[in-house]
């Protein structure tokens, strides 16, 4: 089986070429709307069903020879089995996600992994250009929140997009001075806030100057009242779309505790770390599923200029599956 991506200004353009170009047949794996490209579509095909496959093309509409196919159905859902039992996922969710797979009638096991992440996953990319509400990382100590918002304030600059970075990690030594070595570097003014009520004041100030706005939180103990209550102040006390920050390779009811508990003060959308550092992902999926979490964008290394990358199915399924070429 191989896969085509199809972009178009409206979802119904989008729809009509994959019509025309795979026929009635072929499957959904992906929709993802590209702010100021429009909407792009991802469908997938049986050989069988198919007009002759060539391998080729630009970029944009490339076909792209995924892993090789399987006897049947459930030979898909026995791969898919093993994958996630490597990758200690719990019991129930590996349910979930093989008998989605199951009920497609793909043969290939990424397709269908794909396909069955893009149905039950949630996936919301961090905006890159324009004007988005200022965005706050909370997490635990160590999460790599700062990080984070060194990687998405590089990103901006780049991108010229005009950011400003506060920080409200004042309190420990040495929090202000390492997200101050980033912006030292960026060229960018660290504005420092020590409670709820100054970041409210100096947001006033801010959104309107700045096209972006990056929020740098200290390390938080989801289990500690106190810790929770300091945080929840600080995310109601402005507009601000909160991220948490989760680092990925954490046992699945730890990481679906975690992610609960930021849940409750309204965080529904998460950036994993530590990619390259996890060898099992099973939190990650016990997180999104039992937190109602979006993937937004992950952390793969521990190097700045590198960035953070949008999390899609695709992605999802690369990490769980790597290509053979990736191997
Ligand atoms: N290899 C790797 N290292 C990472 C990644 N993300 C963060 N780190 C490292 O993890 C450590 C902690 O990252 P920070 O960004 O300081 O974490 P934090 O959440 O801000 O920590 P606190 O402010 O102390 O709560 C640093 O050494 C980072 O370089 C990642 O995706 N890959
Ligand atoms: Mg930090």
């Amino acid at each position: 089986m191989r896969l085509k991506s199809f972009t178009a200004k409206t979802m119904t353009e989008a729809m009509d070429m994959v019509r025309e170009s795979l026929g009635e047949d072929a499957i959904i794996v992906s929709t993802h709307e590209e702010k100021g490209k429009g909407v792009r579509v991802t469908a997938a095909l049986e050989p069988d069903n198919g007009p002759g496959f060539e391998i080729g093309g630009s970029a944009e509409d490339q076909w792209l020879q995924y892993d090789e196919e399987v006897d049947d159905e459930d030979a898909v859902a026995e791969e898919i089995t093993d994958v996630l039992l490597r990758h200690a996922v719990p019991a129930e969710t590996i349910d979930m996600i093989a008998s989605t797979a199951l009920g497609l009638g793909v043969t290939t096991p990424r397709i269908a992994m794909m396909a069955a992440l893009e149905h039950l996953y949630n996936f919301e990319p961090i905006p890159q250009k324009g004007k988005a509400k200022p965005i706050m990382v909370v997490g635990t100590p160590g999460a790599g929140k700062t990080l984070a918002i060194a990687k998405l304030a590089t990103r901006a600059v780049v991108n010229d997009v005009n950011v400003s970075v506060i920080t409200a990690d004042t309190k420990r030594a040495g929090g202000v001075g390492q997200i101050e070595a980033f912006t030292k570097l960026l060229g960018i003014d660290l504005v420092k806030v020590r409670k709820p009520e100054e970041l409210k004041e100096k947001l006033a100030e801010l959104t309107g100057k700045f096209d972006q706005v990056y929020i740098d939180m200290p390390g938080i103990n989801p289990f500690d009242a106190e810790d929770m209550r300091f945080l929840g102040r600080f995310i109601s006390s402005a507009a601000v779309t909160p991220y948490l920050v989760a680092q990925a390779g954490i046992d699945s009811d730890e990481a679906a505790d975690i992610a609960k508990a930021f849940a409750v003060l309204g965080v529904d959308k998460m950036i994993p770390t530590r990619l390259d550092l996890a060898r099992r992902l099973g939190g990650l999926l016990s997180a999104a599923h039992e937190a109602g979490m979006s993937f937004a964008d992950g952390s793969h290394t521990e190097a700045v200029a590198d960035g953070l990358t949008s999390i899609n199915a695709e992605h999802l399924t690369d990490l769980f599956m790597p290509k053979a070429s990736d191997k």
